[in-house]
């Protein structure tokens, strides 16, 4: 079966999974949601754009930088897209997904892994952002406050920053601290897609609802895109359409 049946969308492309990276070992279970498939993400998306996308994040993904103070934060060049939410989103991983890297950007079942801003040269068209997540509760204060402090201010300050990627777990929905980062944006005119994670976790009706949900309590903050997209590391679904997406800011 091929994708556009799979969604019963003729006409659209939806659900690449070409490319996408495997799961990695200790990815959260799957259960037997896994090889289901995801609603249609953005489906208007026409074949170009997602070819535009598959191209852009084929291209040489290399590391640059890990910053673990704001003093150390390279000069801005190219354009960047940052990955924010709350620990153990699966942010790394939907890097990883993205790029079709396993281990680009380092992951793990224990919240707290990545503990600097690293970023990623994407093709010299673009840079991602892999940020530490907020709200990891087995630090200490001290380390939670500097880390959130870290990532405000990149959030707030970098002038390249053209788009921040909120991550909201598919089953648990938008928190206080993700309201927060949402307001935070707003003040700093940073446009935002929010983008529901783990979505191989939840049913297809609970994603929808999910979907809604969220979409409706974002009217309230100007800077986010209207759009709620959802994407699976693990099985790949949306993460087409997320990179042809992505794909519109980059360098030509
Ligand atoms: N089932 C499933 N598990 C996922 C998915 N994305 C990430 N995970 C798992 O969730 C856990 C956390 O993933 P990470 O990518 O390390 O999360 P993170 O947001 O980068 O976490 P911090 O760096 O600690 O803030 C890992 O066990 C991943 O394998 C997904 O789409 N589906
Ligand atoms: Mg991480």
């Amino acid at each position: 079966m091929d994708d556009h049946a799979q969604h019963g969308r003729k006409g659209h492309v939806t659900g690449d999974k070409r490319g996408a990276a495997p799961p990695p070992a200790g990815a959260d279970g799957p259960g037997d949601l896994a090889q289901r498939p995801v609603p249609a993400l953005m489906p208007d998306l026409d074949a170009a754009a997602i070819e535009a996308g598959r191209l852009l994040f084929a291209a040489e993904c290399r590391f640059l930088w890990g910053v673990a103070e704001l003093s150390q934060l390279p000069e801005a060049g190219l354009d960047e897209i940052a990955f924010a939410g709350r620990s153990n989103v699966g942010k790394s991983s939907l890097v990883n997904a993205l790029t079709g890297r396993r281990t680009l950007a380092r992951t793990s079942g224990t919240p707290g892994c990545t503990r600097q801003l690293n970023f990623f040269d994407l093709g010299e068209r673009l840079v991602l952002v892999d940020l530490p997540g907020y709200g990891y509760a087995q630090e200490s204060k001290e380390r939670i406050s500097a880390w959130t402090a870290l990532v405000n201010a990149y959030l707030k300050g970098r002038a390249t920053l053209r788009r921040v990627c909120l991550l909201i777990d598919a089953r648990h929905g938008l928190k206080p601290v993700d309201d927060g980062v949402l307001t935070l944006l707003d003040g700093a005119a940073v446009a935002c897609q929010v983008v529901l994670t783990k979505a191989d976790k939840v049913s297809p009706s609970d994603l929808e609802r999910r979907r809604r949900d969220t979409t409706s309590a974002l009217a309230r903050h100007p800077a986010a895109h209207p759009e709620v997209a959802a994407t699976s590391a693990h099985d790949g679904s949306g993460i087409a359409e997320l990179r042809a997406g992505l794909a519109t800011l980059a360098r030509t």
